[in-house]
């Protein structure tokens, strides 16, 4: 009996360790907004004339229209960070979690050389298109990845 408690018990710790141990997050939403809500409001951001298709150029008119606030023409994480979180109102530390998703050249600022990398990620059937679809299922990975809190209001 004693023993198969303590099975259970390193059971547990190994799945919590596999559901959590890489790139540990938490996704709240200050406007307890579920992941569905934000995903589909984001790709309808994203996919601009709503026709299904999210091109490389509105991907990069996307970021440098709502993100880039200096008009520089890259996007710093911290301005990622504020403005997913004022448009989308995730918290700041899971925004950052996404901006690492769309950072696919590793350099801590988003720009037209992320577009490539990120399409490829999101490209799942590699038709060189990325379908409202895809986009969809990239973005709830990246959610699903992350615990999620509900902060009740008080
Ligand atoms: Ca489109
Ligand atoms: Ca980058
Ligand atoms: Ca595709």
């Amino acid at each position: 009996m004693k023993m198969h408690i303590t099975m259970l018990a390193l059971a547990v710790l190994l799945l919590a360790a596999v559901a959590y141990g890489q790139e540990k997050c938490i996704h709240s939403n200050a406007m307890q907004h579920t992941a569905d809500v934000v995903i589909l409001r984001a790709l309808n951001d994203m996919d601009q004339n709503g026709d299904g298709i999210v091109t490389d150029s509105e991907i990069l008119n996307e970021f440098v229209s709502k993100f880039d606030h200096d008009g520089s023409l890259s996007i710093s994480r911290a301005e990622f960070v504020k403005q997913w979180h004022e448009t989308y109102h995730d918290s700041t530390d899971f925004a950052a979690f996404i901006f690492t998703k769309f950072d696919t050249t590793g350099d801590g600022t988003l720009g037209l050389f992320d577009v490539s990398g990120l399409k490829s990620k999101v490209d799942t059937n590699h038709d060189g298109k990325i379908t409202d679809v895809e986009f969809t299922i990239f973005l709830t990975h990246a959610y699903n990845e992350c615990e999620v809190t509900h902060h009740r209001p008080e």
